[in-house]
């Protein structure tokens, strides 16, 4: 919760003078942008210094960046990796440099003996949650679903997928009728949430929208507000991430349902490394944040107040 997200620097583990790379993919969202502020207050409270690379959610550039921290002999690199292939050759070049890496928020497809661990959401069961609630919300009803995916090839957008699916396969009732990728990004939501409308009888064939992330949703409300349509009630909506704006759009009505993920990725990230830094102390491989289901029930105004401010 908001309060939670607050007590971040309660008990953060120092790590004097260390030096730390982040590959971070991009701003494509409220949430990254947060991710990106939370992980540079965390460094400052730590004493890290932080050397920031902003892929413009290109891989090369992620690699590009982790080479030349390995050049630099940083301590430590975090890698929010846009996709899930590809990274081998980095990974080794950074385990022969003898650098741990940590993963934030993604993951890849690389033998986890390449990384010192990974920090992140079950991106499978937050699909799942979000699937759970919608058979609940309708029932026996006929629902026809238009999905709005994440970056093509990225571990959520495949595994949010998957779990959204496991969800609904035994209700004859849901279907997903359209699905294409909006690349978690405001702009590119509304836009195909514009076509799957037109495609859709004016969007009047459309029971509800199952969006990747709540940018993509915030998008594509606009959208169906633009249709002529009511968002929440015409056409449900349900996302993943938990940003302001979608408590914001919950209080007006306008969405419905989202899955909160932490932007606060690297708290248990520095800890990992502080541990391991200390006396070589090796964590889990995958330390999982937490999943928490919000619905309009669930005071959203008092989540946005709790929210916004944090750096979205
Ligand atoms: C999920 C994370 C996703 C967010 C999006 O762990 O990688 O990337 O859900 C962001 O908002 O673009």
């Amino acid at each position: 919760t908001g309060a939670a997200l607050m007590a971040l620097t309660a008990g953060a583990a120092l790590a004097e003078g260390e030096t730390v790379g982040f590959s971070q993919i991009g701003s494509e969202s409220g949430w990254r942008a947060a991710e990106t502020t939370l992980t540079k207050s965390q460094a400052e409270e730590r004493g890290i210094q932080l050397q920031f690379s902003d892929a413009q959610q290109k891989q090369e550039n992620q690699i590009a960046a982790i080479r030349s921290f390995i050049a630099q002999g940083v301590d430590a690199i975090l890698l929010a990796p846009v996709v899930a292939t590809g990274w081998d050759a980095v990974l080794e070049e950074a385990q022969e440099a003898e650098i741990p890496v940590v993963l934030l928020d993604r993951q890849v497809d690389s033998s986890d003996e390449l990384i010192l661990t990974a920090v992140g959401s079950n991106l499978v069961h937050e699909g799942e949650v979000a699937g759970g609630w919608l058979v609940n919300e309708v029932g026996d009803r006929e629902c026809r679903i238009v999905e709005l995916q994440g970056t093509t090839g990225s571990s959520p957008a495949i595994d949010r997928k998957t779990g959204f699916e496991n969800a609904i396969k035994d209700h004859v009732n849901l279907s997903i009728v359209r699905s294409q990728t909006g690349d978690f990004t405001r702009a590119q939501g509304k836009e195909v949430m514009e076509s799957f409308l037109q495609a859709e009888n004016g969007g009047k064939d459309i029971c509800a929208l199952y969006a990747h992330n709540d940018d993509m949703a915030v998008g594509a409300i606009q959208a169906i507000k633009e249709a002529g349509l009511a968002p929440g009630k015409d056409i449900l909506v349900v996302s993943i991430d938990g940003v302001p704006d979608i408590f914001q759009a919950m209080a007006a009505g306008e969405a419905n349902a989202t899955v909160e993920l932490t932007p606060n990725m690297a708290g248990p990230a520095f800890d990992a490394l502080a541990a391991y830094w200390a006396d070589g102390t090796m964590p889990e491989k995958f330390i999982q944040t937490e999943s928490k289901l919000y619905t309009q029930a669930d005071d959203p105004a008092a989540e946005y107040e709790a929210r916004k401010g944090l750096g979205y």
